[in-house]
């Protein structure tokens, strides 16, 4: 029996720490965090994540704004909008919620976004700085992940970890973030062979493949850190993640659920990097 890895309680916790941090900083300045989230189209799966964005700035005490805009907004619109925003001195955060609609470049959006207000450290600066290891704002999924690792007591120094997925918002960054906490790192992706010879390796299994159940207990060593990063929606629009949650749990030693796992912690770490926005537009450090 694995034990399950809260991230619904772990990011509550870190949203109280984060409202503590943040009225302090409002006392002290006089300056209120702001985080604008800019909706384009209407995914249900977004809308759900980006009311949830907004649900946790009231939380910690920040501003939130929400731009939602039309699926046939031109790329033209949507570049003008962000350099409205990245003009305006009174909103510290700026996050277009991918996906984008089709016809539109998360790319060129991506490159548009000011790196200082650039909250999902997307940014090619950003993710060179990460890199680097020359951290200002880590991407919050991967950042999530680390912060679950470590509020649970696991130590990630020395230990085989292997990522499935390799995408540029989670398996990348997430390979880069267990290297930093001195893992041992495997990337496997679709085209890995014998993708259970490396996964039975890992001591830390993180799943970011976007297959619901993909994750099978025959993959995963008895005794391992198994985090889920997957958010799929079967049939019935029930969430499920890519790890098969019912055969891996008797073997892990740690698992987190799906949901209640990284999702919480996702937004938890975005509000963070927004008041660390806040922070250094005040201090002119940017
Ligand atoms: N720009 N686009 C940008 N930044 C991001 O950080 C994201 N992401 C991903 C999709 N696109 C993005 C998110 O916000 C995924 N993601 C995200 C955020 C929150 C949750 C899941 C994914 C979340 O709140 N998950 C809940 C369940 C929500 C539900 O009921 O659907 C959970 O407990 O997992």
């Amino acid at each position: 029996m694995a034990k399950l890895i809260d991230g619904k309680l772990i990011s509550a916790q870190i949203r109280a720490e984060l409202k503590e941090e943040t009225k302090a900083f409002i006392a002290a300045t006089g300056v209120t965090p702001k985080l604008t989230v800019i909706l384009v189209g209407e995914d249900p799966a977004s809308q759900v994540y980006v009311r949830n964005k907004g649900r946790a700035c009231e939380e910690v005490g920040f501003a939130a704004e929400q731009i939602t805009l039309p699926a046939t907004t031109t790329q033209e619109e949507l570049d003008a909008l962000i350099d409205r925003l990245n003009a305006d001195k009174t909103v510290h955060g700026i996050l277009v919620q991918l996906p984008l609609p089709k016809g539109l470049s998360e790319e060129r959006v991506l490159l548009r976004i000011s790196p200082e207000k650039d909250v999902d450290a997307f940014h090619p600066y950003n993710v060179g700085r990460m890199v680097a290891g020359q951290i200002t704002y880590l991407p919050c999924t991967p950042a999530g992940v680390m912060e679950l690792i470590k509020r649970s007591g696991i130590s990630v120094a020395g230990k085989d970890c292997v990522v499935i997925g390799r995408s540029n918002i989670v398996g990348k960054p997430m390979a880069h973030l267990l290297m930093q906490a001195n893992g041992t790192v495997t990337v496997c992706h679709s085209r890995t062979k014998e993708l259970a010879e490396h996964t039975r390796r890992a001591d830390i299994l993180v799943a970011a493949i976007g297959k619901a159940d993909f994750v099978t207990a025959d993959m995963v060593k008895p005794g391992a850190v198994v985090i889920d990063v997957g958010i799929n929606r079967n049939a019935e629009g029930k969430l499920t993640g890519d790890v098969d949650f019912a055969s891996v749990e008797p073997i892990a030693s740690y698992i987190t659920p799906v949901p209640g796992g990284v999702g919480p912690m996702t937004i938890a770490m975005l509000m963070k990097n927004t008041l660390t926005a806040a922070k250094r537009a005040v201090e002119g450090e940017i």
